[in-house]
């Protein structure tokens, strides 16, 4: 069996979901610069294995796969070298339910609240920032981690008693949002969850570099 492929630049949020997912389950990989500068990402050949012409794209062993939270879901199930006592992704119905739940909010609330704040201050240059929006979006961020920061004050980790995949992409957000130059109010129980989650090996070898 080949080594498994992750097409994607490093510094995207998307890619790093499954970077952090690799290192928590073991699993080896080769990664292949892909996405913006990179370029590769729009060609005949990752368009024919991803429509969309985004990344992240795997290729296990001729398996394509793409939709980062697809594949966090597919290496957990596809299961790991290493003994879990405490899945990424727990097969027990109600539990596995509450990591898809705080994934799928994730994906349709957490990271569009976040994105425009995180485009404004990162990736546009000063003159093209529209003030308006970026103040929107960091109002409807508050109202992301108000919702979080109930959950985590009777939830030790986002989906129940240990870490799971629904703990990876809102770290990847916490870690944006505590590195922007953005007025925050404090959220304790965020705090709390985020000295923990942020000292994994998985974010600080692949997650933890400066915003870019
Ligand atoms: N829903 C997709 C979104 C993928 C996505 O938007 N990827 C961005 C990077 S975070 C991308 O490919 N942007 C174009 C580029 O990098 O050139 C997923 O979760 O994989």
């Amino acid at each position: 069996m080949s080594e498994l492929i992750i097409w994607g630049r490093a510094n995207s949020i998307n890619v790093q979901k499954v970077l952090w997912t690799c290192e928590d389950l073991s699993i080896p990989f080769t990664r292949i610069n892909a996405g913006m500068e990179h370029g590769v990402n729009k060609t005949a050949e990752y368009l024919s294995a991803n429509p969309n012409g985004l990344v992240p794209t795997i290729n296990d062993d001729g398996y394509l796969l793409w939709e980062s939270q697809a594949v966090m879901r597919y290496l957990a199930r596809r299961g790991s070298p290493k003994i879990q006592s405490e899945p990424l992704y727990p097969s027990e119905l109600k539990s596995a339910g509450l990591v898809d739940q705080w994934l799928e909010w994730n994906s349709t609330f957490a990271w569009p609240a976040m994105r425009p704040l995180f485009w404004g201050w990162v990736r546009l240059k000063p003159e093209e920032r529209d003030l308006n929006s970026l103040e929107q979006s960091r109002q409807l961020m508050i109202k992301a981690f108000t919702i979080l920061d109930e959950r985590l004050s009777t939830s030790p980790f986002v989906a129940g008693g240990h870490f799971t995949l629904a703990d990876i992409p809102l770290t990847l957000i916490a870690f944006r949002w505590f590195n922007m130059p953005i007025e925050r109010p404090t959220f304790e129980h965020i705090n709390r969850w985020y000295s923990l989650v942020s000292a994994r090996a998985g974010f600080i070898k692949h997650c933890s570099s400066p915003l870019n």
